[in-house]
């Protein structure tokens, strides 16, 4: 019986993969060269200075360390800029009626998020006091597929991994979750989210109901 879920940020409740992948797409211009939307797909979940790495191999670019944190500084800039404005209807379809129907039903929910932003993103879209414990990328050492963020996330909530359920956009997420021992429904196409129990495409036909009946 699930007894918590856990959520992922970018492409489960908002889709700030359009923000990230105009602050990316700036930087690559600035180093002469393009990025596409393709090659933004790759950057999904992945936290921010392993996405600067992919971003310079596509294009074919070597850096130091020292200079790679400048650029992960100036994209986090530009990207905070694009963020600033959030508002609630940014929230993706169907999201915040789930979440009222999760805590009308005594489910415990966490955020499980590689975006060191994440709080500030809650913030901008009046979520915050949805979450029971929230688990960003300033709070783990290890990225998805790495459990970590997952694990920190039931342990916050006092619940064992094996109770709980983790909503997840991407393939690394997937993986992530699989590995903590927890439940996993994946939000996108199937393609996409191998190993998920379930794959959505968003939170619009589901409710507590369903997913009792999925996991009985
Ligand atoms: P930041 P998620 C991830 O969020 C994004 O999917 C990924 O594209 C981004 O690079 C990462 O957060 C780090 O974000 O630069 O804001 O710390 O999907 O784990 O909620
Ligand atoms: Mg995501």
């Amino acid at each position: 019986m699930i007894e918590a879920c856990i959520f992922d940020l970018d492409g489960v409740i908002v889709d700030t993969a359009r923000y990230h992948y105009i602050a990316w797409k700036n930087i690559a211009e600035d180093l002469g060269f393009v990025f596409s939307k393709d090659d933004n797909e790759r950057l999904k979940g992945i936290g921010r200075l392993e996405s600067l790495n992919i971003l310079l191999q596509i294009g074919n670019i070597n850096l130091e360390e020292g200079e790679k944190n400048r650029l992960a500084t100036i994209k986090n800039e530009f990207y905070l800029k694009l963020i600033e404005e959030m508002k609630p209807e940014e929230i993706l379809p169907g999201v915040t009626n789930f979440l009222k129907d999760l805590r009308k039903n005594k489910i415990r929910i966490a955020l499980g998020s590689a975006s060191k932003n994440a709080p500030f993103i809650l913030e901008r879209t009046n979520l915050t006091t949805y979450f029971d414990a929230i688990i960003d990328g300033n709070m783990v050492s290890k990225a998805k597929p790495d459990p970590e963020v997952f694990l920190k996330g039931a342990t916050q909530l006092g619940i064992e991994p094996t109770k709980c359920l983790v909503f997840e956009d991407a393939q690394a997420g997937i993986e992530a979750a699989i590995n903590a021992g927890m439940h996993c429904i994946g939000i996108g196409k199937h393609e996409n989210l191998k190993g998920a129990d379930f794959v959505i495409p968003g939170f619009q036909e589901f409710n507590y109901d369903r997913l009792r009946s999925w996991y009985l």
